[in-house]
């Protein structure tokens, strides 16, 4: 079995993005499952191509998209993905989209397929800080998640997909976003 996982570039003028330091430093297996890590650009239009490609290229069995939620204090277990663009600054290609649907005709939001409370329970009895999340937001991150909810309802095969945020660096360390994208994998895996 094969995990595709993906952070995200730096945003908004900071200088790293914590998605990306923790999803680099994932291990190449999780048990059996082997684990293939990607940066996406934070980019309403390169981020779904680049996922895209990646997809085909890997043929995951899984695919979990982190980014970063910097006003959040824990991690987001992201339970829903809607149909909206609605930016709040800037992409990294200037970018700003209003009131858009992330695919014209679509539906109007998808459930993640990961097992977001067995995720919850688990990082939970690590006391790791987490909480379900009800809302990705409406930047480039939902606007990935709902990309990648659309494109595992059009497979044959089953695709477990989600998203997941992590706080700032200052709220939670490297180790333990780790150690929780770990779990998250693990859990999932573990599902099939
Ligand atoms: N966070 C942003 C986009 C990239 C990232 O890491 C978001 O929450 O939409």
């Amino acid at each position: 079995m094969k995990a595709l996982v993906t952070g995200f570039d730096a945003f908004g003028g900071d200088a790293i993005n914590p998605s990306c330091v923790a999803v680099q430093s994932l291990p190449a297996r999780i048990g059996t499952l082997e684990v293939v890590t990607a940066v996406l650009p934070t980019s309403f239009r390169r981020a779904t191509t680049t996922l895209r490609a990646l997809m085909r290229r890997e043929q995951p069995d899984i695919v979990l998209c982190v980014g970063l939620a910097a006003d959040r204090a824990a991690i987001s277990i992201e339970r829903v993905a809607v149909n909206l663009d609605d930016a709040r600054l800037p992409d990294n290609d200037g970018a700003c989209p209003r009131d858009k649907p992330v695919v014209r005709g679509g539906p109007a939001a998808y459930f993640s397929s990961l097992p977001v409370r067995k995720i919850v329970t688990r990082l939970t009895a690590e006391n790791i800080p987490c909480e379900l999340s009800m809302s990705a937001g409406a930047f480039v991150c939902n606007h990935v998640f709902y990309a990648l909810m659309h494109l595992a309802a059009q497979r044959e095969q089953r695709l477990h997909a989600g998203f997941v945020h992590v706080p700032a660096l200052s709220a939670l360390s490297r180790e333990q976003m780790v150690r929780a994208l770990t779990l998250v994998l693990d859990s999932t895996r573990r599902m099939k």
